[in-house]
C-alpha cells in the first residue's frame, strides 16, 4: 500500500457565495455555473480513480468552504481539526467537525490560536511536511506536529516560498518517490531524497496536482506540464480549473482523502 492510495474522500458543494472567495490578486470573480461544472468533473475523477466520495452541503456563509482541504487533515488512523489562518475561513472548522466525528474514531483539535491550513501540509512517505505561510503560523505548525505525533506521524516544519499562498500551491506528491515542484520550491531543500520534477517556466500554478491511486489529476490549462508528466510515464487526467484557479486554488484543495481499512 502506498501513501497515495485512497478509498474515501470528502468534498463540499460550492455555495453561490464561492464567486466572492478569497484571492490575493485582482482576478475576476469565477463564473458560478462553470465552477460547478469543474467541481462535478473533479468528483467524477476522484470516483473514477477509486475513491468513494461523500458530498457535504454548501455553506453560503463561507465562500471558500469548497476548499475543504484547509480546515482539516485526515488519515486512516484519525483526523485533525485545523484552524484556518484567514479570518473569513475560521468558522469552517466547526462546520466540518460533525462530518469528521461521524467518519473517524479519533478527532484531534488545534486550539483557537494555533493557525494551520491543510493546504500547507504535504504528506510524504518520510514525514508530514508543514509549510509556514501567511496562513500557517509557527505556533500552529508546532501544535499540529504534536497532534501528528499523537497519531504516530513524524512531522517537519518547512518554509513556503515567498508570494505563494500555501506550501502545496508550489508542490505535490506524484508518487511514493516523486515530487512535482516549482523551481523555487525545488531549490528550498525540503525534498532531499526525492526525485523532483520541476515545472516549466510560466506554468508554476500547475504545482498543485493530486495523485490518487496512481492517477495524477492535473490542470488542463498547463499543456507543457501535462506533456512532461506523460513523458515521465505518469497516468495523467487533465481537469479544467479555469474558475477554481481564480481563487488561488488547485486540485488538492477541494477534497479530504484517506484510506479506510
Ligand atoms: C483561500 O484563499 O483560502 C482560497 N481562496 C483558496 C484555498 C486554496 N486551498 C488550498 O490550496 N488548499
Amino acid at each position: 500500500m502506498t501513501i497515495t492510495q485512497f478509498n474515501r474522500a470528502i468534498v463540499r458543494t460550492p455555495g453561490q457565495s464561492v464567486v466572492k472567495g478569497l484571492r490575493a490578486g485582482s482576478q475576476d470573480d469565477p463564473d458560478f455555473d462553470s465552477f460547478m461544472r469543474e467541481h462535478a468533473a473533479y468528483i467524477a475523477a476522484l470516483r473514477a480513480a477509486g475513491a468513494e466520495v461523500d458530498i457535504l452541503p454548501a455553506l453560503e456563509a463561507f465562500p471558500d468552504s469548497v476548499f475543504v482541504e484547509d480546515p482539516a487533515l485526515v488519515f486512516g488512523e484519525g483526523a485533525i481539526l485545523l484552524r484556518p489562518g484567514a479570518p473569513s475561513r475560521r468558522g469552517e472548522s466547526a462546520e466540518i467537525a460533525q462530518a469528521l466525528e461521524q467518519r473517524f474514531s479519533r478527532v484531534l483539535r488545534l486550539a483557537h490560536d494555533e493557525y494551520a491550513d491543510g493546504g500547507d501540509v504535504l504528506v510524504t512517505p518520510n514525514a508530514v511536511i508543514i509549510g509556514l505561510s501567511a496562513r500557517t503560523t509557527r505556533k500552529g505548525a508546532e501544535a499540529l506536529a504534536a497532534k501528528l505525533a499523537e497519531l504516530g506521524r513524524k512531522a517537519v516544519v518547512a518554509e513556503t516560498p515567498k508570494g505563494v499562498l500555501h506550501f502545496k500551491s508550489a508542490c505535490s506528491l506524484l508518487d511514493e518517490t516523486t515530487i512535482l515542484a516549482t523551481k523555487a520550491m525545488a531549490a528550498s531543500g525540503a525534498f532531499t531524497g526525492y526525485d523532483v520534477v520541476t515545472l516549466p517556466d510560466g506554468e508554476e500554478d500547475a504545482a498543485n496536482a493530486l495523485c490518487v491511486n496512481a492517477v495524477v489529476l492535473a490542470g488542463s490549462c498547463y499543456p507543457r506540464t501535462l506533456d512532461l508528466l506523460a513523458a515521465k510515464g505518469f497516468n495523467v487526467v487533465p481537469l479544467a480549473i479555469n474558475e477554481v484557479r481564480k481563487l488561488d486554488a488547485g486540485l488538492s484543495c477541494m477534497s479530504l482523502r484517506w484510506r479506510e481499512m
